[in-house]
């Protein structure tokens, strides 16, 4: 209940997590421990964001490190922290990042089941004006960890066990870290308490408005769209059943565009276009894991062709474009590309 002034009964990620597994007998909260070790990723891109951000605006010490060397990319050092973590967790055997150009195939003696597809540092245009950045991650889980080879990651994203997002933002001065999460039976949304360190469940049980208010588009790249895609954006504008028009809102970040589709409804859409055939956004760590957010959501995710999570990747980079939101507005854009073949 919001109104009351001190709660007792929290309900942290760890415990949420762990009364969802043990509906699963076999259970031996390995998940539980991975996921632990990718907050831990999140908690730090978060805190070195704003601490460099900081740094920067108002020139706290930490803009150079002790040596007086220029530090890290963020994006650099983040893909670090989240290699190390999940590599020291014991429970991972593949690992695909945006940051690097090949998979790092954990050693042996570390390995576990579980592959984690990431992108440590999506949104990184948005880092110097202190706007919204996140991490995405999704997570496949292998049959024998002793046979691991880079086909166990190009699987269609509907094999993905789970999927979650996190992404910064403001409430007043304080900053805010939320973390969205599914592991296959809906989305829950949890914030990060900073007194604390948990995150806290704050937005159980995330259902997408069945029809949204907002398109998010790049519409900087009109004049190289498709027929479809020119089109269905038209209609936002100019909707054709006696309805108001759509609002535009486009961060930059997917974390957050992504985010706010999921709570306000709407669709976010990165399609293909004369330059990039196959759109910007990554099929393994962009994608799938909003992909998969958003069915969960009970919305739906579109490349233009066909449902998202079938996709099966060839290379752990590849590229698709995206439609994604609520139900109701990803079906008229369906409609559009069935029309058009
Ligand atoms: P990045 O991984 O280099 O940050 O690029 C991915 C980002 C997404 O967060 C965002 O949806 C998209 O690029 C924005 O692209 P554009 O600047 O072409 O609109
Ligand atoms: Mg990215």
């Amino acid at each position: 209940h919001a109104a009351e002034a001190h709660r007792t009964d929290l309900m942290t990620l760890t415990r949420h997590v762990l009364n969802e597994q043990s509906k699963h007998p076999e259970s031996k909260g390995d998940f539980t421990i991975l996921l632990s070790h990718i907050v831990l990723g999140c908690k730090f891109v978060c805190s070195a964001v704003n601490k460099a951000g900081l740094a920067k605006l108002i020139g706290l010490a930490g803009d150079t490190n002790v040596q007086g060397e220029e530090q890290k990319k963020l994006d650099v050092l983040s893909n670090e922290v989240f290699i190390k973590a999940l590599t020291s967790s014991g429970r991972t055997c593949i690992l695909v990042s945006e940051e690097d150009e090949e998979a790092t195939f954990v050693d042996p003696a570390l390995r576990g089941r579980y592959c984690v597809v990431f992108d440590p540092l999506d949104g990184s245009s948005n880092i110097d004006c202190g706007v919204s950045i996140g991490t995405i991650f999704g997570i496949y889980m292998i049959k024998d960890k002793n046979k691991v080879t880079v086909e166990d990651v190009l699987q269609p994203g509907k094999k993905m066990v789970a999927a979650g997002t996190a992404c910064t933002g403001a409430l007043a001065w304080v900053s805010t870290l939320q973390l969205v999460l599914s592991t296959g039976r809906g989305v829950n949304g949890f914030t990060l308490d900073p007194s604390l360190g948990e995150f806290i469940l704050t937005h159980p049980n995330i259902k997408i408005p069945k029809k949204g208010s907002i398109y998010s588009v790049n519409e900087g790249n009109a004049k190289n769209w498709d027929e479809p895609t020119a089109r269905y954006v038209e209609r936002c504008k100019f909707p054709q059943d006696g309805s108001s028009p759509k609002s535009l809102r486009y961060v930059g970040s997917m974390v957050a565009d992504v985010h706010r589709t999921l709570l306000y409804g709407g669709i976010f859409l990165y399609p293909a276009d004369k330059k990039s055939p196959n759109g910007k956004l990554r099929v393994l760590y962009e994608v799938f894991p909003m992909s998969f957010l958003m069915e969960q959501a009970g919305g739906q995710a579109f490349t233009g062709k066909g449902r998202a999570l079938e996709l099966v990747p060839t290379k752990i980079h590849e590229r698709s474009p995206i439609f994604l939101g609520s139900y109701d507005d990803v079906e008229e854009i369906k409609t559009l590309y069935a029309a058009s073949v």
